[in-house]
């Protein structure tokens, strides 16, 4: 069994994303499954493309991809993309849509076809907040997770895929006051055990 986790470059400012530094450091097995790891550029479209074309590659069973949500304390497993971009800021090549559909044939939302409420119960009973989450907001994370289950629904019927979005690390909020943080060691657990959940299923 193959397992593609992605997770964000830096964007916004930040010299690093948790999403990406937690992937890195996932192993490369879990069970029985092997889990290669992608790292995606904070871009509208290049994003997407470059998840297809790895999924294309290796044929994965299960996609999770992962972004960095600032200011949300919990890890956060969403349920929804939503046809739309609307960016409050330019991405990392300096694209600000707004309002703009992401593909004119797509529905109009997408659910993430990972058990994400198992994925819930397993991260909460080893003591990681987490939570359900009802929007992946409308800059590049929620566009990866509609263009990674536009193309399930395409050319990957068999493929479990879906989105965990994660807080700063401690040290990206020492300058930012009421800010929450989750250490790195917590957010490669909870991937650890998401992934460990979604093969179970
Ligand atoms: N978070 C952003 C995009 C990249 C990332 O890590 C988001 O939530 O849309």
């Amino acid at each position: 069994m193959k397992v593609l986790v992605t997770g964000f470059d830096p964007f916004g400012g930040e010299k690093i994303n948790p999403s990406f530094e937690a992937v890195k450091r996932l192993p490369d097995k879990i069970q029985n499954a092997e889990i290669i790891k992608l790292e995606v550029p904070t871009v509208f479209y290049k994003s997407i493309e470059i998840l297809r074309s790895k999924m294309c590659e290796i044929q994965p069973d299960i996609v999770i991809c992962t972004g960095q949500a600032g200011g949300r304390s919990h890890i956060s497993v969403e349920r929804v993309a939503i046809n739309i971009d609307d960016a409050k800021i330019e991405d990392n090549e300096g694209n600000k849509p707004i309002d703009k559909p992401i593909f004119f044939d797509g529905e109009n939302a997408y659910f993430s076809n990972l058990p994400i409420k198992k994925i819930v119960e397993g991260i909460k009973e080893i003591g990681i907040p987490v939570e359900i989450s009802n929007s992946a907001g409308t800059f590049v994370c929620n566009h990866l997770l509609y263009g990674l289950m536009y193309y399930i629904q395409k050319d990957f019927k068999k493929t479990l895929g879906g989105f965990i979005h994660v807080p700063y690390l401690p040290e990206q909020v020492l300058e930012k006051r009421n800010t929450p943080s989750m250490s790195l060691d917590n957010i490669v657990r909870a991937l650890e055990k998401a992934v460990e959940v979604s093969i179970i299923k």
